[in-house]
């Protein structure tokens, strides 16, 4: 009798439990239909965490800015740390149908797959820990390198000239994003003779791990006067180790710098901290360009790299002078700049006649902000100049415009002429090519593409294609001018990908200045020193089509005999293609005005930019060059 009822008691148990699963299915189901009937736009947020103070400023800062938009419904799942789990929640949303992904990843290597997978039917973005590859639509993250050197700067500031130790706690000891953070702290410390960084140390981004590996160590490094935590949360942890052993001369700086209890901002105005570089989120950001995504906008850029600000007492606030170069002064320069009717006085210096590329980059600026009613162009042409480039940004100066644009024509030789801006008060906007100078806050954002990736996609198609012909194949690669970034850093992307396969080897490295000529002179003089490549990769489409002119003067058949591989994807490489003189053209997007505008406005309008804006690029290919032209707007 007793068995029998205890038998029915469970039956009805789990018959009333899988009621109750159902119901709370159903409604969560019809939640979700509902939100989706009611919304125009409904965005899915994963995130790996909700126990990260970073993660859940993140979502509060994308609750904030959603607010703004009455058609946006947002859905949030928390992945607890599983990557596992965040995969299913990424499969549910999709269930659910949302417009778009925003994902914050738990693991980058583990979740690409499923990231790519939504990336074939939504839109996705990724926060903070990049994919590997480029199956998505839009990065937005922080420059861990430059949170390095923020952070090195202000170590070697705090311990300047005296003998230091210093450990360092990361929040992983093999991750790529860490290893950056390292080498930008690590490019300031190692300055100083005397200073020494004695250990590093995981703390696996938790505060108490931080705080239990420092008090293990810390007896065995009693000269340590500095510790450098690579979020602010093990920077407590740190703190509450060196307290614990009764230390008082040993300082902290942090990373994240959030504005909320026990967060970087309130650690370093309690002096818990000396110092917390900030991290941005994102999370704002991410909703501005879900929604310019959602709405169809044109110019979405692949990557969008924010900014960090240092946060240190001794310090004026953010909006002090350390935010001035950021922040165009429209409204304090003297009177004639108060009338909020005035233009905008844009003033561009420009490489000038060059490559069919340069033109269409030309074309591009002057047409977008002619375009604009509240901007008044002041257009310079430095025709392959640095000197020129430099005395023209001068004129600007002398003729106080409210904001600067440039192609630096080389890396180096800026340093000089920006400090002259900053004091000005000018905010300089790169465009197309970098600088390297000693403090990159001389300039504001880069706006342009990302040239170490184009070299390795050039090497990454040659590799699928001719890894398994045999033998040694010989490459010739003819260099854009020499010292400039996209030459720089082409080479650097080509070689990282050949660097381990013995079958490629490159027989001659010539250095050109981006023009047919140089292309035409240089085959030249391969073919005249008897080298015999089965690749030339040039470094852009006029000098592969002067080197195309040269090979067929030599009775070569350039892009049969001869695989012929180059970068820009001008409309001259795909007649090129399709004429079957060259087998591929890897783009570099010239048409960079749009964008230049917009940060131009969004300056004006006092909003901060991002340090870096990546324009999103393909590979086009002799096969499909015939269907693509037809497409193509430069
Ligand atoms: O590839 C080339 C131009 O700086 C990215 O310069 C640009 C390069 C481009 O002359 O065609």
């Amino acid at each position: 009798m007793k068995s029998s009822f205890r038998k029915s008691f469970l039956w009805i148990l789990i018959a009333l439990l899988i009621v109750f699963a159902g119901s709370v299915l159903f409604e969560s189901t019809s939640r979700i239909k509902q939100a989706k009937a009611e919304a125009n736009f409904l965005i899915g947020i994963s995130q790996p965490n909700l126990n990260e103070p970073r993660q859940i400023v993140m979502n509060n800062e994308i609750r904030k800015e959603a607010e703004k938009h009455s058609n946006v419904k947002l859905i949030f799942t928390d992945a607890a740390e599983n990557s596992e789990k965040q995969i299913h929640d990424v499969q549910k949303l999709m269930e659910y149908g949302i417009d778009l992904l925003i994902i914050s990843l738990n693991d980058s290597e583990k979740l690409t797959p499923i990231v790519k997978e939504a990336y074939k039917t939504i839109p996705v973005i990724v926060l903070g820990r990049g994919v590997t590859g480029y199956d998505y639509t839009m990065f937005i993250g922080s420059d861990n390198l430059s949170i390095g050197k923020i952070a090195g700067k202000l170590a070697s500031d705090l311990l300047a000239g005296t003998a230091a130790e210093i450990v360092e706690i990361k929040g992983a000891m093999s991750s790529t994003s860490e290893e950056e953070t390292s080498r930008g702290f690590r490019d300031y410390v190692t300055r100083s003779p005397s200073i020494q960084i004695k250990q590093e140390i995981d703390g696996s981004w938790q505060r108490d791990k931080a705080e239990d590996e420092l008090k293990r160590i810390l007896p065995f490094y009693p000269e340590v006067r500095l510790v450098f935590a690579h979020s602010d949360a093990m920077a407590l942890g740190a703190y509450r180790a060196i307290t614990s052993w009764g230390l008082s001369n040993v300082q902290i700086i942090g990373i994240d710098g959030l504005d909320t209890v026990n967060g970087g901002f309130d650690l370093v105005k309690q002096k818990i901290l000396s110092g917390s570089v900030t991290s941005p989120t994102g999370g704002r950001e991410s909703i501005q360009y879900a929604i310019d995504i959602l709405n169809g906008e044109k110019v979405i850029p692949k990557k969008i790299i924010l900014r960090s600000h240092l946060i240190a007492n001794q310090h004026e606030p953010l909006n002090g002078p350390d935010r001035q170069p950021y922040m165009m002064k429209l409204d304090t320069a003297g009177p004639d700049k108060a009338d909020p009717r005035r233009k905008i006085k844009l003033g561009v210096v420009i490489v000038g006649s060059e490559s069919s590329w340069r033109a269409a980059n030309t074309e591009s600026i002057k047409t977008a902000a002619e375009q604009e009613q509240d901007i008044e162009l002041f257009m310079q042409y430095a025709e392959g100049s640095q000197d020129k480039e430099i005395e023209m940004i001068r004129s600007l100066i002398r003729q106080k415009v409210d904001v600067i644009v440039f192609t630096p024509i080389v890396e180096t030789g800026w340093d000089e002429v920006l400090e002259e801006a900053r004091k000005a008060g000018i905010p300089v906007i790169l465009t197309d090519r970098k600088v390297k100078v000693e403090d990159d806050s001389l300039w504001t954002t880069f706006i342009g593409s990302d040239f170490i990736e184009e070299g390795r996609r050039a090497a990454r198609w040659l590799l699928e294609r001719y890894a398994n012909r045999g033998g040694v194949t010989e490459i010739v690669e003819l260099q854009g001018t020499a010292g400039s970034a996209p030459a720089i850093e082409r080479r650097q992307g080509f070689e990282e990908v050949l660097a381990n396969n013995s079958s490629f080897h490159v027989a001659a490295s010539e250095i050109g200045d981006f023009t047919y000529d140089s292309g035409f002179q240089l085959m030249n003089k391969v073919i005249k020193d008897g080298v015999m490549p089965q690749v030339v990769f040039a470094h852009n489409d006029d000098m592969a089509l002067g080197a195309i002119k040269a090979m067929e003067q030599a009775g070569m058949k350039p892009g049969k005999d001869i695989v012929v591989m180059s970068v820009d994807a001008t409309k001259l490489a795909f007649q090129a293609m399709i004429a079957g003189k060259l087998n591929l053209s890897v783009e570099c997007n010239p048409l960079l005005g749009p964008q230049i505008v917009k940060a131009v406005k969004d300056l004006a309008a006092a909003k901060e930019i991002p340090v870096n804006i990546i324009t999103s690029e393909g590979i086009f290919s002799a096969e499909t060059a015939k269907r693509d032209i037809a497409m193509r707007k430069y």
